[in-house]
């Protein structure tokens, strides 16, 4: 069975885990643990940026990127795509599910400058990141309250809903972001109780359990 390389706490890696459930295809996995930040963990020899998720496949070949993870998924099985195949849908999907990756990668860059030495830490570092998630949650407000994601669930509203998780999980404000984003309080509200959601939430990694 495949093995997808995880650490509990990435919003990439939920995001994959949620389509998985999603989808209906969890079972279709089995699940690995990978230190990305210890040059000796395997993940290295299959992964060369040593990025979670990462998928091992049963022939040896690898699958990497969350997105591309989940169309392979989608392929598994036979039920309504997560990830519509016209152009114009998946465009929207697509372009939807690269505004929360863009959110997440920003709160992922506010959490690694915390893990670094306090000397070493930059203000105006962290404070470019989180203006990027601010502007992020904003649009995604923007989007929910238009409608622009009134339709059966795919990878984009899983993609939202991982984003909001991990900002929510790490605290990345200092105020309560739903403060003035009611569209994108109510959906996440809303999402955050579908068992696939539940299953998933973020915890914090063994090995840095240990500092
Ligand atoms: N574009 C990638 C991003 C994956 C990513 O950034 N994963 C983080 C964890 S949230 C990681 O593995 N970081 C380890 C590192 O940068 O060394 C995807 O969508 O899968």
């Amino acid at each position: 069975m495949p093995t997808l390389l995880i650490s509990p706490a990435s919003p990439f890696v939920r995001k994959v885990r949620v389509f998985a459930a999603e989808a209906g295809v969890a079972d279709r996995i089995t699940i690995g643990l990978a230190n990305s930040w210890d040059p000796a963990d395997p993940i290295t020899r299959h992964h060369p940026a040593a990025k979670v998720p990462t998928l091992l496949l049963d022939d040896g070949g690898v699958i990497y990127d969350s997105n591309v993870i989940c169309e392979y998924l989608d392929s598994l099985h036979g039920g309504r795509k997560l990830i519509p195949a016209a152009l114009g849908p998946r465009l929207l999907c697509l372009r939807q599910t690269a505004l929360a990756s863009a959110c997440m990668e920003a709160g992922v860059l506010v959490r690694q400058e915390g893990r670094r030495p306090e000397g070493e830490r930059s203000p105006w570092w962290v404070t470019r990141q989180t203006e990027k998630v601010a502007r992020c949650f904003d649009a995604m407000d923007r989007e929910l309250g238009e409608g622009a994601l009134k339709r059966d669930l795919d990878l984009a509203h899983i993609s939202f809903a991982c984003a909001v998780g991990y900002i929510d999980f790490r605290s990345v404000f200092e105020r309560d972001w739903r403060e003035g984003r009611p569209h994108l309080a109510a959906f996440y509200a809303d999402f955050a109780k579908r068992p696939s959601m539940v299953a998933t939430v973020p915890e914090v990694a063994p090995w840095d359990k240990k500092k």
